[in-house]
């Protein structure tokens, strides 16, 4: 968990499996598409680092982070993908659209893990300002993405 004292992109990384054949699917929001593509460059660079060949990897967009859940579904539903990795930033507004949106996109989520029996990983930058977003984007608290790669391929360890 990030916090002041902790770069969110600190992982263990002792008992990763071989993933130089596993297929990885990353769906990836297109709201805040500047801070979104840093995040899905840090989960690319992550897989590459532990061994995924480049043609394995998978990025496809969706409009909003909202749209994540059905993004992650349409990927989980092809068999040749292994793991699902989801990459959106919702910034709290005026309204509380960002609870809508992040409640709905957690146990979406949650529940397409479950029902596809796939590691399905969460990479939603939730903050109250873009300078958070920003710290949280290859910032002061690292980048979001190599954490959501990160916890895919240790579930894929499991
Ligand atoms: C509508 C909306 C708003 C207000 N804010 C965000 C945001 O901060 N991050 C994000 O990824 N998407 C946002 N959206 C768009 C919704 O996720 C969704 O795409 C639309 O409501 C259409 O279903």
């Amino acid at each position: 968990m990030a916090t002041a004292l902790k770069n969110l992109s600190e992982y263990s990384q002792g008992k990763f499996t071989d993933i130089s054949e596993k297929t990885f699917g990353i769906v990836v929001a297109e709201w805040h598409d500047d801070i979104t593509s840093v995040l899905c460059q840090g989960a690319v660079d992550t897989l590459l680092k532990h061994g995924a060949k480049k043609e394995n990897i998978y990025i496809n967009t969706v409009p909003g982070s909202f749209e994540l859940t059905l993004g992650a579904q349409f990927l989980a539903l092809q068999e040749e993908i292994d793991a699902v990795i989801c990459i959106g930033v919702v910034i709290k507004g005026d309204t509380k659209h960002d609870d809508y949106i992040n409640n709905a996109v957690a146990n979406g989520l949650t529940n397409v893990a479950l029902k596809f029996n796939k590691p399905v990983s969460f990479g939603l930058v939730t903050t109250n300002t873009l300078e958070q977003a920003l710290d949280r984007a290859g910032g002061k608290h690292g980048n979001k993405g190599v954490e959501a790669a990160a916890a895919a391929i240790g579930m894929l360890s499991f």
